[in-house]
């Protein structure tokens, strides 16, 4: 049941609450609502939409939900969020070009889709190689330019691809010319100094600030 002129942060918990409840058509009232209303979409985003995806992934380790669920929950998700990043556009002048992917044999691609959408809205171009992204691909786009290549990956079974990219654009001779930035549920702290990532970022809002540093850095 939704309400009228529900404080925002209720709207936010409403928003996690339709996603986890499977719910697409409320979760598109309320995105909807959160805009007529005047409140940033990125909030709506973060803090609404990626919460539910939160929950769902607890009740998804907890045998609560299972493939089908998560299936509808995403869904749910993309109701929302394709309502919210089209408010999200940017008319500036690139601040830099920045790819994006989900390593090799990994096909979850909702967190990268979420950085992607921030990272666009903070006004960097993004070149999204999509899901289950091979090696070379990554190396391809460094090659053409990019100035930081992103990786997620949600599983620990793929993470040692992001290790495989970085050693690749080592032997490529493309570390000084590109940062390298890793993220998804598994990765933290240890594992980016380990696999030598020039950052990591925990959630779509930390990955922008880090990208913001590195290409501030520069080459
Ligand atoms: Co799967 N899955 N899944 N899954 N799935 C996990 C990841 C898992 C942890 C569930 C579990 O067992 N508890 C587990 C992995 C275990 C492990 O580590 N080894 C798992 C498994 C095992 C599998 C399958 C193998 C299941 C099977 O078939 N038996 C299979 C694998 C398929 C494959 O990839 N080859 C599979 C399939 C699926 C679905 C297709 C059903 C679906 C994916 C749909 C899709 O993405 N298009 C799915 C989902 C949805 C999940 C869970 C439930 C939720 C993931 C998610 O979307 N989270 C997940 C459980 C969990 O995470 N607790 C699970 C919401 C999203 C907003 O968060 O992606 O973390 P997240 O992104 C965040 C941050 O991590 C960060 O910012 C994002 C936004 O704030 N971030 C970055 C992400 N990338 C970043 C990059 C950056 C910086 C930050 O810089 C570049």
């Amino acid at each position: 049941m939704i309400e009228s002129m529900e404080p925002p942060e209720s709207l936010l918990a409403a928003l996690a609450a339709a996603v986890v409840g499977l719910r697409p058509a409320e979760v598109g009232t309320l995105a909807r609502r959160w805009l007529d209303m005047k409140l940033p979409p990125d909030q709506a985003i973060t803090e609404g939409l990626a919460q539910g995806m939160k929950r769902v992934g607890e009740k998804f380790a907890a045998r609560e939900y299972f493939v089908p669920e998560v299936l509808l929950a995403s869904r749910a998700m993309y109701a929302g969020f394709d309502i919210l990043k089209a408010e999200l556009g940017s008319d500036r002048e690139p601040r830099g070009r920045v790819a994006l992917g989900v390593v090799q044999g990994d096909i979850h691609d909702i967190g990268k889709n979420i950085v992607k959408v921030m990272v666009q809205a903070a006004g960097f171009e993004v070149v999204d190689l999509g899901r289950n992204v091979s090696v070379d691909t990554f190396v391809r786009a460094a090659g053409e330019g990019v100035g930081v290549v992103g990786m997620s990956s949600l599983m620990t079974t793929t993470m040692p691809n992001m290790a495989r990219v970085i050693e690749a654009l080592d032997k490529a001779g493309l570390r000084g010319s590109t940062r390298t930035i890793i993220g998804g549920a598994p990765v933290n702290t240890r594992f980016c100094e380990q696999v030598g990532a020039d950052a990591w970022a925990a959630d779509a809002h930390s990955a922008v600030i880090e990208i913001e540093k590195l290409a501030a850095r520069g080459t």
